[in-house]
């Protein structure tokens, strides 16, 4: 994840430094004008003795040497004139590594209160710029939900999850891997084969809970998928297990039927959960998809499944901010334990900051 993004910012922010460390003629200029001052103001012959004396034993006065040394190395880390050139190159690394535009101006109009015109000691400028970028990347990122404590802390059970995202985002195998986790936690689950449409969907669960050793609660295919869930929710209750997971067949967010359908899921399995998965690949169509499903039918957070094979890493970084909704987990491959809680310490070590 990150490995275009994180490549390409190390490079914006190294050549900011190395940019804002050489001498400016403006300087040049500043240096100028002292000279003209002293000249009009000479300084007694005494003073300059005394100060000839300071540069020559500066050992003898040790804070005076750091008073000095922290002067003269101090240096103002960018100007307005010189952000504006510098923020085009990172808006445009942000936007091709699909990092949203509204978080884009965001980062960029925080970044520009942190450093124009601050003053920093020199060898702090690539330090300065990282550490700001971290801190505010660190506030666009939602803090995550953390579920096996949700779940532990809902009294009647079962606790209810319902998946739902667009055809193939990963849905299911982020059921299967969600049921391992829960099994490690000492929480108990059933699946519910919610998607009675795509061929082999149910055969496709059918496997996982073999695999996982879980019971699965199925119809036929074409069966109400609402009531399926339904079944389930009471099987639960009756055999005492923690939580039910609902899988629901893959449908665009713009088809207004299946999301009809979707509605009707919600209403009668009342989940506590609304899961939406989708792809970290996909880009800024996840905000779109996110927002048509939760008009819809309510989300209350996001899997952004296949994080592993996605180069640019955007999504996972703006798609909360964009949705307000949070990340709870990033899908990294297809194995059970390919599912990483969203961790937003770990999220910004992996960008390099
Ligand atoms: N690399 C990678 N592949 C994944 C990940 N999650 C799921 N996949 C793969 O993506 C494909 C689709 O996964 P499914 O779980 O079937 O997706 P779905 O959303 O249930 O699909 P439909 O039910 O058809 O809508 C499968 O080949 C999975 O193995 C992931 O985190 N990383
Ligand atoms: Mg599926």
């Amino acid at each position: 994840m990150f490995n275009k993004l994180r490549e390409k910012l190390k490079g914006w922010v190294q050549k900011v430094s190395e940019e804002s460390k050489e001498e400016k003629p403006k300087k040049e200029k500043d240096s100028k004008k002292k000279e003209q001052k002293k000249e009009k103001n000479p300084k007694k012959e005494e003073e300059k003795v005394e100060e000839e004396k300071t540069k020559e034993e500066p050992k003898k006065g040790k804070n005076k040497k750091s008073i000095f040394n922290k002067l003269t190395s101090n240096k103002r880390l960018i100007a307005e004139k010189d952000f504006e050139k510098y923020s085009e190159d990172l808006e445009m690394l942000f936007l091709e590594n699909n990092v949203a535009l509204e978080v884009v101006d965001k980062i960029i109009e925080n970044l520009r209160k942190k450093i124009v015109d601050k003053e920093v000691n020199k060898k702090e400028i690539e330090n300065e710029i990282k550490n700001s970028l971290k801190e505010i990347i660190e506030s666009v990122l939602l803090p995550p939900i953390n579920i096996v404590e949700r779940i532990n802390q809902k009294e009647e059970k079962p606790f209810v999850m319902l998946f739902c995202g667009i055809n193939g985002a990963g849905k299911t195998t982020t059921i299967a891997k969600i049921a391992n986790l829960l099994k490690k936690e000492g929480i108990s689950s059933i699946i519910a084969a919610g998607d009675t449409f795509r061929a082999a969907s149910i055969e496709q669960l059918k496997k996982h809970s073999e695999k996982l050793n879980l019971k699965l609660i199925a119809h036929e295919y074409g069966s109400d998928p609402a009531s399926v869930g339904f079944d389930a929710i009471k099987y639960a209750k009756k055999n005492k297990i923690d939580t039910v997971l609902i899988d629901t067949a893959g449908r665009m967010h713009t088809e207004k039927n299946l999301l009809k359908e979707m509605e009707k899921i919600k209403r009668v399995c009342n989940p506590d959960l609304t899961i939406f998965v989708g792809e970290s690949i996909t880009g800024n169509d996840s905000t779109e998809q996110i927002k048509s499903f939760d008009e819809s039918i309510g989300i209350d957070s996001i899997i952004l499944s296949k994080a592993d094979i996605d180069e640019k890493g955007g999504t996972a970084l703006s798609v909360g901010y964009t949705t307000k909704k949070p990340i709870l987990f990033l899908g990294k491959g297809q194995n059970y334990e390919d599912l990483e809680p969203f961790d937003k310490k770990k999220f910004i070590e992996e960008l390099g900051l």
